[in-house]
């Protein structure tokens, strides 16, 4: 599919508080692929199917969700970035990036952003059971699924550093 693109779809998944948005507003503002914030596209568009009382969230219309985003998806050259990977069609994405974060950093920016109690755990317990990894991994050909760790500056310039270097590379190898 990607050779109907001139430019990638890359998707960053992770638990909360990994980095995902830090790293795709920084990719986005360096590589020109435009970034799909799930979140604000659910709000904007009150994309909503329920409440989710244990994260206490507001759980996405994934059917929605998916319809709103595919001819985007289909002219390539996006960046999404979300908690969750598995209702995104197969076929939208070149590269997949899983960001993991140990879990007393994680811990810390939870609390930081002000997650408590059950929301808190859960969050901490989908790391410690690697789910979003696994989401990916099960979800798209696990030849194009990489693991990138995020608990220090250092590793998020590592990280904008090996997505910018994967991006140029698929440039160059789909440029005829
Ligand atoms: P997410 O979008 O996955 O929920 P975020 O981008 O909001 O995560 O980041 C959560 C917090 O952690 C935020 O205060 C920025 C910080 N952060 C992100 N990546 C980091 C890294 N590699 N090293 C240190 N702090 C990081």
């Amino acid at each position: 599919m990607s050779r109907t693109r001139s430019l990638p779809n890359v998707l960053v998944t992770g638990t909360p508080g990994t980095g995902k948005s830090t790293l795709c507003s920084e990719i986005s503002q360096i590589s020109g692929l435009e970034w799909l914030n799930i979140g604000e596209i659910a709000k904007a568009g009150q994309l909503y199917d329920g409440y989710d009382e244990v994260l206490e969230c507001p759980v996405i219309d994934e059917d929605q969700m998916v319809d709103e985003l595919e001819d985007k998806m289909t002219d390539g050259g996006k960046i999404i970035d979300y908690h969750g990977c598995d209702f995104f069609p197969q076929r939208w994405f070149d590269v997949v990036f899983v960001l993991r974060t140990n879990n007393t950093i994680l811990y810390d920016r939870l609390a930081t952003r002000g997650y408590r109690g059950h929301k808190l755990e859960s969050n901490i317990e989908c790391e410690i059971f690697q789910t979003l990894l696994d989401e990916a991994k099960e979800s798209y050909n696990s030849q194009i699924v990489y693991e990138l760790q995020s608990n220090t500056p250092d590793d998020l310039e590592d990280n904008i550093e090996k997505i910018s270097q994967w991006i140029n590379q698929w440039k160059i190898q789909n440029s005829h």
